[in-house]
């Protein structure tokens, strides 16, 4: 595979951006390899600027639940831009989208627009405190919540990948009302509210974690967090960046029939242009200004374009409801792979939901982030690499999830399983 283009732009990029990226995993470091620069992407596929070509399985870190470049969604963007690209108004498509989020999920009764799934973590957490009049919140080890301060602890995705779970730079003040808890460990949280009564204020997690490699909650895992924030007066706060419109139209909280208090979307929202939002029970958002104390502001916040695009995103996804069809593609790669891993004897873990999946090179089941942490890199990294050789896109860490779109042809995922042979041989 020639990459000679992409070589030039990541020494060019080096000298002008930290790293040579805008967000620390791109970079390829935990795969020992340089990043490939994209120049473009359609349907299924990326290409880069040496002309190679990838069946995608990163859609933009999970948005491109279409596909790239949906001729449906460019057209209206298209269309948006011609109007002025931003006004700092209200505008009557922010009122859309929000009806549109709320009449899809079910336990959001109101909505704030914000620019992007970090944003909305923050704006989240900053409303369960004004709400509860609390300052500690729980998270979950390996959860990632976006590069906020306070939730910059033990965190998954990049932080992991690059070894600052806890970022230098936070100052530990920051931090101090942040517990954490292992993922699917109900007893653990127990005894943290125990040991801090009347002062937490939310729970916060994603309810299929996706940013340390993809563990699905265990059965009653949700429910019981649900029954403990009832009981203790605390908010459960579901970030659904990943999950959101992905795993299920109405999100995990549907796919598992446990109602958030309060809930967190990202990029897809916004058909993969730059949106995010927080939103949940009326009283609790209520609090937010200008209707509450509790301030929160921005001036590209519901953005026309990004409006646009989102509304579109989510009109296709509620008429062409592609869930089923996706969750059968994704299961299939990982039957494949894991087929091809036990003929080989390499120790594979694998998990689908609807669009999204991933696997871990581990010997036992991977029920939280220390698991997730002894999976074989090494394994990892010469896997990822040769089926990137052979055309196909995965996420650079194995602390991050893959997803796939309905443009995912039979043809595509023949050619992936191919590579994923290939991959499993090369180990
Ligand atoms: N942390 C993001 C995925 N979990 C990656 C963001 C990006 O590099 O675009």
């Amino acid at each position: 595979m020639k990459i000679s283009e992409s070589k030039k732009l990541f020494s060019r990029a080096q000298e002008v951006m930290p790293g040579g990226v805008n967000s620390p995993v791109r970079a390829f470091k935990s795969v020992q390899s340089e990043p490939l620069f994209i120049t473009h992407a359609k349907g299924s596929r990326l290409f880069d600027a040496d002309g190679n070509s990838f069946i995608d399985y990163i859609g933009s870190w999970g948005p491109m639940i279409l596909g790239h470049a949906d001729p449906r969604i460019t057209s209206e963007i298209e269309k948006a831009v011609q109007k002025g690209t931003s006004f700092g108004t209200p505008t009557e498509g922010e009122i859309e989208l929000a009806e549109m989020i709320s009449d899809a999920v079910p336990s959001v009764e109101m909505v704030r627009l914000v620019n992007s799934g970090s944003e909305a973590a923050m704006g989240a957490l900053r409303v369960a405190r004004g709400f509860t009049g609390r300052d500690k919140i729980i998270k979950f080890e390996g959860c990632y919540h976006g590069s906020v301060d306070a939730l910059l602890v033990k965190a998954g995705s990049g932080a992991t990948t690059l070894g600052i779970p806890d970022s230098p730079g936070v100052p530990q003040s920051f931090t101090e009302h942040t517990l954490s808890a292992p993922f699917n460990d109900l007893d653990a949280v127990i005894e943290l509210t125990e040991n801090f009564p009347d002062e937490i204020a939310a729970i916060v997690l994603e309810p299929v974690a996706g940013n340390m490699g993809m563990i699905p909650p265990e059965h009653g895992f949700l429910q019981g967090l649900r029954e403990l924030c009832d009981r203790e007066g605390i908010l459960l706060i579901f970030d659904e960046v990943m999950t959101g419109f992905r795993v299920d139209f109405s999100g995990a909280q549907a796919l598992f029939q446990v109602m958030p208090d309060l809930s967190i979307f990202g990029k897809v929202i916004g058909g993969g242009l730059p949106v995010g939002a927080y939103g949940g029970r009326r009283e609790i958002m209520l609090q937010v200004a200008p209707a509450g104390p509790v301030y929160q502001a921005g001036t590209l916040s519901g953005n026309p374009i990004a409006v646009s695009a989102g509304k579109t995103m989510l009109k296709i996804l509620k008429e062409e409801d592609p869930y089923a069809d996706l969750g059968r593609k994704t299961a299939t790669l990982n039957e494949a792979l894991s087929d091809a891993a036990k003929k080989k004897g390499i120790p594979l873990e694998t998990c689908s939901m609807g669009g999204m999946f991933g696997f871990f090179f581990s010997e036992k089941k991977v029920r939280n982030y220390e698991d997730a942490l002894k999976c074989n890199r090494d394994y990892f990294i010469t896997f990822f690499r040769e089926v990137l050789s052979r055309g196909i896109y995965l996420a650079p860490s194995p602390f991050e999830s893959l997803f796939l779109s309905s443009s995912h042809s039979e043809a595509d995922l023949d050619q992936t399983i191919e590579a994923f042979q290939h991959g499993l041989a090369a180990i």
